[in-house]
């Protein structure tokens, strides 16, 4: 039974190809600095945009036609899901998949119910997993969906949602550690306030400190080695989520105590509503040695929210590149498109085209950042601009071997400084363009 009949096999077919179910750039064995491009992306499909995604937006309910879902919250419907999904990922070739605990298994009325509609559906997906050799590359709950997560999950007021929120996280620890699940994310939805007036920061983040503690002992307990990454996200569903970026993000962690336990899974639209680029995230958490893992997507400068589509622009691919090539890539973590197809893109066809477009994105972008590499076009202009610390007094400044006084002796007796140099950004932007 194929619920993709007309779709074959996705294969790579090189630039000159035309076939629009066809990989002009991802070629999983092609090398890239020592690297495999399976290895290097380890591509994860999300379950929740792509088997999920129904497409409604505040305007309208869905629009896609996904005739192998009865649209029930069914357990016959999700395992049905489990099979189209692993047909889906095996065509395309992705290595992984990711997903939210309420993703896979329908929700239950009670915490009992869900729990074994989970681990029901988590066989399947089990099975499926040893059949296909595809691999979860992270699982997370789902803490911000249901009603009772109005005020967030652990920060919320009340503490008994903290303890549902805790339960949840307990089950989907132990489904992802039995799934083989490389990673787990913490995104924290609705954590974060809407007014001050009636908020408690302090207590709210001193809770969710203590849960992700919690989540920790619990993984140590059971086994679990996967890496622990959190999102940063500025803002939706609130005002001000504590997650707001990177640097918000490795505060918390550090206050904490947490940086052992926790890394960032730094998403691409999550980074231009912060006002950064993904760029400028990926290199903050790299440099802190806290660049775990990805999500995939863009969004739309002119919409302004969270529209999570398909990445495609290759400067944008370019950029992220440079950063992962110079870390050596992701594992255990990798890139997941947090992505889905625009409501008007409503047939199932669409969803070919728009993961083989982010994968070919990708590709392309790690083959043009490879050269900028192996020319060391920006390399030697960064270490050229930063020369003056090399020698004489600022290698005495970097080596910690002068204080104010030896540099006010130092400058007293030079009278000024040595001219500055041009920063040559344009010539450097143009420089970028002959690549791409
Ligand atoms: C929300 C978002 C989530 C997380 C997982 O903006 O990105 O889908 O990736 O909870
Ligand atoms: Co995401």
């Amino acid at each position: 039974m194929s619920y993709f009949p007309d779709v074959p096999q996705i294969e790579f077919e090189g630039p000159e190809s035309r076939n629009p179910l066809a990989f002009k750039h991802y070629n999983p064995d092609e090398m890239i600095e020592g690297q495999n491009m399976k290895e290097l992306f380890r591509f994860a499909v999300c379950y929740w945009h792509t088997f999920r995604g129904a497409g409604s937006d505040p305007f309208g309910p869905g629009t896609m036609q996904r005739p192998w879902d009865d649209g029930s919250e069914s357990i016959e419907n999700a395992l049905k899901r489990v099979d189209v999904a692993f047909e889906f990922i095996s065509k395309l070739q992705a290595p992984c998949y990711c997903f939210h605990d309420r993703d896979v298994a329908p929700d239950g009325e009670t915490l009992a119910e869900a729990h074994k509609n989970f681990d029901t559906v988590a066989a399947r997906l089990k099975e499926k997993q040893e059949e296909t050799g595809i691999k979860l590359l992270w699982g997370t709950a789902n803490l911000f969906s249901h009603p009772r997560y109005m005020h967030g999950a652990a920060t919320s007021c009340n503490a008994d949602v903290f303890a549902y929120a805790s339960s949840q996280v307990k089950k989907c620890l132990e489904v992802t550690h039995d799934l083989g699940g490389e990673n787990y994310v913490f995104w924290g939805g609705r954590e974060g306030y809407m007014n001050l007036y009636n908020t408690d920061m302090q207590r709210e983040l001193d809770h969710l400190a203590k849960f992700m503690h919690m989540a920790n002992d619990y993984a140590k307990e059971i086994g679990f080695t996967g890496q622990f990454l959190f999102e940063p996200k500025p803002k939706e569903p609130t005002k001000h989520q504590y997650d707001y970026d990177a640097a918000a993000c490795m505060n918390f962690i550090r206050n904490y105590g947490l940086e052992d336990v926790v890394k960032l899974n730094i998403e691409t639209n999550h980074a231009t509503l912060a006002g950064h680029t993904m760029m400028h995230e990926l290199e903050y958490a790299r440099i802190q040695n806290a660049l775990g893992s990805i999500d995939a997507n863009t969004g739309d400068l002119l919409l302004g929210w969270d529209t999570d589509q398909f990445p495609t622009d290759i400067y944008l691919t370019t950029q992220i590149m440079l950063v992962l090539l110079e870390q050596g890539g992701l594992k255990p973590g990798g890139v997941n498109f947090d992505a889905k197809v625009r409501r008007e893109s409503f047939e199932p066809i669409d969803l070919f085209h728009a993961h083989i477009g982010g994968m070919d994105a990708f590709a392309r972008g790690a083959k043009i950042a490879a050269t900028i590499r192996a020319d060391n076009a920006l390399s030697d202009i960064v270490k050229e601009r930063y020369a003056s610390y090399d020698l004489g007094i600022g290698a005495k400044i970097e080596a910690g071997e002068v204080g104010l006084a030896e540099l006010e002796s130092y400058m007293l007796e030079k009278g000024e400084v040595d001219p500055n140099q041009s920063g040559r950004q344009e010539f450097i932007e143009n420089l970028v363009n002959q690549y791409i």
